[in-house]
């Protein structure tokens, strides 16, 4: 398998079905899925100008954009394609291979990003320390490897993840680290939290006002370590602050097929919901660590505004009516 677990060689319909259906899933590998399948929708592609291959990419991006909604990584890929694609000037062929090599450099520099939070991040393990983590995220993990290959020895309980159990891959890619890691059901987590020092999550999305949109059930986590006084960290790139929540947007928590928890026959006259995000408020919050730095949630407005400061509404952007 080629880069980042999916195939090098994915094109933007396969990239739609498998990160509709979570084949690809994660926020910054869905980024880095969307970067990679522009790229190769272009590479094999032929326009007949560059206007051509500028709707092409506007069409590509729509097809794209509501495959995962909460996941503002996806849109901040698309927002940085789209820009670069309108400064650049030139033939069709020259924007082609100036607007491919802009996708790999996105690539470069989210997985630049992941390196960098894992350093910073690892600054603040000791050895002995109890770690919580929920869900499976590839930024968290990285600060825990990072911690790993510094000689910090910490414990780890993953949270299973119920309904998809990403917190298997994550209970496992920890276990190849040779990282101590005890897997826990989601409903454990106020039980158990009086042995852990620190939370370490991932993210979705984070909003102006520095809340932050994960895996559902990471609200309950935070507030389970707010009341033990425990602290609790977010790792998450800068492309993942969200610049549509300037403008007064909510992040659309996205609902999936009830099916990923119990067959609706199994069950009949129930009703059942699978919202597959929530919302942890920014007072739950001790740091965001970001490749820019460790930063507190209340500086959200300031990466925003100095990433995306003159970005418009995706919608907008999109001329999705
Ligand atoms: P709660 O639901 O626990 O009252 O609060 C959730 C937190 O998320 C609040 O701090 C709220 O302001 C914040 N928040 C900020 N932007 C958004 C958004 O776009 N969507 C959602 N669901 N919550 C948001
Ligand atoms: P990285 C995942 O979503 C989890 O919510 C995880 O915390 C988040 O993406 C960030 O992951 P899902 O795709 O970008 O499993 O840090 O729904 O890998």
């Amino acid at each position: 398998m080629a880069i980042d677990e999916f195939r090098d060689d994915i094109d933007v319909a396969t990239a739609v079905e498998n990160i509709k259906s979570m084949d690809i899933r994660g926020a910054g590998r869905i980024a880095r899925a969307v970067a990679i399948s522009i790229r190769n929708n272009l590479s094999n592609s032929t326009f007949d100008s560059s206007d051509q291959l500028r709707t092409m990419v506007f069409e590509w991006s729509r097809e794209l954009y509501n495959t995962r909604p909460s996941a503002v990584s996806l849109s901040n890929t698309l927002r940085y394609i789209i820009s670069r694609m309108m400064q650049h000037e030139g033939n069709a062929e020259t924007l082609k291979g100036s607007l491919m090599m802009d996708c790999n450099t996105f690539v470069q520099t989210s997985l630049n990003a992941m390196e960098v939070i894992g350093d910073y991040g690892a600054h603040r393990l000791r050895s002995g320390m109890v770690i919580l983590t929920h869900c499976n995220s590839s930024n968290a993990l990285s600060i825990l490897s990072r911690g790993k290959e510094r000689g910090k020895d910490v414990k780890v309980f993953a949270t299973e993840s119920r309904p998809r159990h990403q917190g298997y891959i994550t209970a496992r890619y920890l276990r190849e680290k040779d990282i101590d890691v005890t897997l826990i059901i989601d409903s454990a987590v106020r039980a158990l939290m009086k042995e852990v020092d620190l939370v370490i999550v991932g993210a979705d999305t984070i909003t102006a006002n520095g809340a932050v949109i994960n895996k559902i059930g990471t609200s309950q986590v935070a507030l389970c370590a707010h009341e033990a006084r425990v602290p609790l960290i977010v790792a998450a790139e800068t492309y993942k602050f969200s610049p549509e929540t300037l403008f007064g947007y909510l992040v659309e928590i996205e609902e999936r097929d009830v099916r990923e928890i119990i067959d609706p026959n199994e069950i009949e006259g129930v009703n059942i919901r699978n919202p597959a995000f929530d919302a942890t408020p920014p007072e739950y919050i001790d740091a965001i660590v970001t490749e820019e730095g460790i930063i507190p949630p209340t500086a959200a407005y300031d990466i925003i505004d100095k990433y995306y400061g003159n970005a418009r509404p995706m919608e907008e952007l999109l001329s999705i009516q």
